[in-house]
């Protein structure tokens, strides 16, 4: 059964999705959660008839569950947890708030016209907080795992991002580093993305694999276990493949994908926390590479276009 889904479309751009946090959120989860659906692109300031019929209120998103709308994007995620349980999402209630007043702060700053108000200051205590949580049972907020809290965090994040950057001229502090990497977008290889097909995109990667540690040893930045990871990877894969194991050249080659992920962090990080992107690179598919998370982002112009008015009122 394929789900209907109302999100924002784009300002200015009805056709396109738009920029609502909430919307994303909820089908980051359909995303995540592989469930098929139909979205339907709701205009905020013409909105169609039929929408306000089934929420009265005018808020995106809203989702059909067994011929009824259900708004909010809790409701429905909490909905969808219930009824569709696998891959489980669900965060532990002690991690659900984590985060939590970073939106809120984010706001506050974007609108502030006074830069002695604090409100500056006070994000950077949430985002402080996030990276002390990050560093301390991460790479996800609940640990090894991406769920619930993520998916609604990282649409926030990325509106922070964008619209700061924007309007502001301001980027998340580099101190963080362990925000920055929970939110690094980092692309999977081109081979793994367009996947020709398995065998080619083997020896394709092979040969970014080369490339980077060319790359990385003429760096001197190469640590021994990133390559003796990718080492056993490559190894473990081609004894996968000879013994036409489907699952397991499926985990190798996932594994083979973050080591190259491991590379890049250190390539671009330095030696400076070197180690963590090591320990982080290993376990995390990052939040803003996630296919669900590209296929769901509102391009940054219609982000910047959805604050402009807030910014300038
Ligand atoms: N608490 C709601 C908030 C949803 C919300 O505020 N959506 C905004 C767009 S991001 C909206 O529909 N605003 C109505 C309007 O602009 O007319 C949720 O989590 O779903």
């Amino acid at each position: 059964m394929v789900l209907e889904i109302a999100v924002k479309a784009a300002v200015g751009a009805p056709d396109i999705l738009g920029d609502c946090p909430f919307s994303q959120r909820a089908l980051l989860t359909l995303e995540e959660k592989k469930i098929p659906y139909k979205s339907h692109l709701i205009n905020l300031s013409d909105k169609p008839q039929w929408f306000l019929e089934v929420n009265p209120e005018g808020k995106v998103p809203v989702v059909k569950f067994d011929d009824k709308w259900v708004a909010d994007s809790d409701v429905i995620v909490g909905i969808l947890e219930e009824k569709y349980p696998e891959p489980s999402l669900a965060t532990p209630p002690e991690f659900a708030s984590v985060g939590s007043k970073i939106f809120p702060s984010f706001v506050k700053f974007l609108k502030s016209k006074d830069p002695n108000d604090g409100s500056e200051q006070a994000l950077i205590e949430e985002l402080k907080a996030l990276d002390d949580h990050l560093k301390a049972h991460g790479p996800f907020i609940a640990g090894e795992k991406i769920s619930a809290v993520d998916l609604s965090l990282a649409p926030k994040l990325y509106h922070l991002e964008v619209a700061l950057a924007h309007f502001k001229n301001w980027t998340i502090p580099d101190k963080l580093t362990h925000v920055l990497n929970y939110i690094k977008p980092q692309a999977p290889p081109e081979t793994l993305r367009s996947d020709p097909s398995e065998f080619d995109s083997f020896i394709s990667l092979l040969g970014q694999i080369i490339r980077n540690i060319l790359f990385v040893i003429g760096d001197w930045k190469c640590t021994a276990r990133s390559l003796a990871g990718m080492w056993l990877s490559c190894t473990s894969l081609s004894f996968a493949r000879s013994y036409n194991v489907d699952r397991l050249g499926g985990i190798m080659l996932r594994q083979l994908k973050r080591a190259l992920g491991v590379l890049d962090l250190q390539i671009n990080c330095g030696s400076r926390g070197a180690y963590d992107s090591v320990v982080l690179g290993f376990f995390m598919e990052l939040l803003f590479s996630r296919e669900s998370f590209e296929k769901t982002k509102a391009a940054k112009e219609y982000i910047i276009a959805g604050w402009e008015p807030k910014v300038n009122a």
